[in-house]
């Protein structure tokens, strides 16, 4: 099978929430090539603190610049849309970055905004960050990503505009193809004029990447670690992490950071709550993530081959990274 093959699946795999999480790391690491886990499993109580904590880091620059495009540029997005309009926004997390961009929108009329996210805790935050706002209704929805898009979809009213929000290269952890096939699936929940505000990470030097995806301070290497800590917490495993190392490396022709976790001995695994033993061979790595990096030729390449129309674009030059308005066809 080939490498592309058997990677991690994280964000589509949000729409298949039927798996277990022992049933995912079971087919992972039993895999007889390279094994992997899929990268929505980074995202318990601990890791999601990880990741908050990388993007304060100064080598890594995505979320900063994703949030300086969506601020500076929130009137100009705005003015692209006509109202009326509903907002549904794809894992919001805490919205944080989002508040500018409604607040433009509710400075025209009253904007009923749904932030989708499978965590309770996040959807509290979106509200207590944003419910204050005027002119802004907020209504989470705690679904997975296109379950939650098709009940925002529904809700609309006749004449009504969605916006879907899916920011912060989000859409970049999918697999080679698979972000264009997700693509897809949202366009089929759309109407003719809908929109989509679509956050791409751009392709940039490698050393750049590399410091962000392993940073000196260890912040990186913490969060893929935890993920072995997690499968010892709640698959009852016996990884020894002392004997395993981050590693991030960038694959030129895919534009694709890469995270694996590479075994330093040679090793045997029991994981006990996936009925699986495994063996690791000295150098053998567990793949952990993907992380596409996009040019504009690429993102217009997917508008186009998911019927979605390239409107406007948007890009942070301190830190390459773009906001694409794609409007559905
Ligand atoms: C959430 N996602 C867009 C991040 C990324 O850059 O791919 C996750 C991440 N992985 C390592 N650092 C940050």
């Amino acid at each position: 099978m080939p490498r592309t093959a058997a990677i991690a699946r994280p964000s589509e795999g949000k729409d298949q929430g039927s798996r277990s999480f022992a049933e995912d790391v079971r087919q992972g690491l039993g895999h007889s090539g390279q094994k992997y886990v899929p990268c929505k499993y980074f995202y318990d109580a601990v890791g999601s603190a990880l990741f908050e904590a990388i993007t304060l880091l100064p080598e890594y620059g995505l979320t900063r610049a994703d949030q300086r495009i969506l601020t500076r540029y929130a009137d100009e997005i705005a003015a692209a849309l006509p109202p009326p309009l509903v907002v549904a926004e794809l894992g919001s997390g805490s919205a944080k970055k989002t508040r500018t961009l409604l607040e433009a929108l509710a400075r025209r009329q009253p904007t009923t905004y749904h932030p989708i996210e499978i965590s309770p805790a996040a959807l509290a935050l979106a509200e207590r960050e944003l419910g204050q706002l005027d002119g802004v209704s907020v209504r989470g929805l705690e679904a997975e990503y296109l379950e939650g898009l098709a009940r925002a979809a529904a809700r609309r009213t006749s004449g009504e505009r969605l916006l879907v929000l899916f920011l912060g290269s989000s859409i970049g952890n999918f697999n080679p193809d698979e972000d264009g096939e997700f693509l897809a699936r949202i366009r089929q929940i759309l109407e003719p004029g809908d929109a989509l505000l679509l956050g791409t990470d751009l392709v940039k030097p490698v050393a750049q990447l590399i410091q962000a995806y392993d940073d000196p301070g260890g912040v990186s290497a913490a969060f893929n670690m935890n993920l072995l800590a997690r499968i010892n917490r709640e698959l009852e495993a016996d990884f020894n992490l002392r004997q395993f190392e981050h590693q991030a490396l960038y694959d030129e022709t895919a534009h694709r950071m890469e995270m694996h976790l590479r075994a330093t001995t040679e090793q045997t695994v029991t994981i006990k709550k996936a009925g699986l033993v495994i063996h690791l061979r000295p150098g053998e790595t567990v793949w952990t993530e993907s992380s596409h990096k996009y040019t504009l030729a690429d993102v217009v390449r997917m508008a186009a081959a998911t019927r979605f129309e390239l409107a406007r674009h948007w890009r942070d030059e301190e830190w390459p990274f773009a906001e694409s308005l794609l409007i559905a066809k």
